[in-house]
């Protein structure tokens, strides 16, 4: 559709990270949804009793959520829409969290936009 061709078309000049593996099936992973633009897996290291990630599909320049520009507005919706999607197909009905890491202070590893939808056990708040 439009809304892909455009992102495809978008500038990517970082580097291939890992997830990119992951969608292009090269590298197994736990998938729990897909869809043409974003894909939902579980974390190879769950900090709780689930954890997923939500990833689009084409990275279209969105290494971090701080690259993001207007063309990322549906793109960065449909990520969260996704999220809780899956947080309801894995039943986490009495609530979930979700976090973007962003950059060296926000501890991000991978650097490919991804939201970790974290839940299914009493979670405590603040994070450090
Ligand atoms: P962050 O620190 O926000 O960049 O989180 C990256 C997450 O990605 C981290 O929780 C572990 C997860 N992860 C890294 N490599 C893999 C992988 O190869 N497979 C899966 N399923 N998850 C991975």
């Amino acid at each position: 559709n439009a809304q892909e061709a455009i992102l495809k078309g978008m500038q990517d000049s970082t580097e291939p990270t890992i997830f990119d593996k992951i969608v292009s099936k090269e590298i197994p992973a736990t998938v729990l949804y897909e869809d043409n633009l974003a894909m939902a897996f579980k974390d190879v290291n769950p900090v709780a009793k689930t954890h997923f990630l939500v990833i689009p599909k084409i990275k279209a320049g969105l290494s971090q959520l701080s690259k993001a520009n207007e063309d990322h507005k549906m793109l960065l919706g449909h990520c969260m829409y996704v999220a809780q999607m899956v947080a309801k197909q894995e039943k986490l009905e009495k609530g979930f969290r979700v976090v973007i890491n962003d950059g060296v202070d926000g501890c991000q590893s991978v650097y490919h936009l991804h939201l970790h939808v974290i839940g299914g056990q009493q979670l405590s708040w603040p994070p450090g």
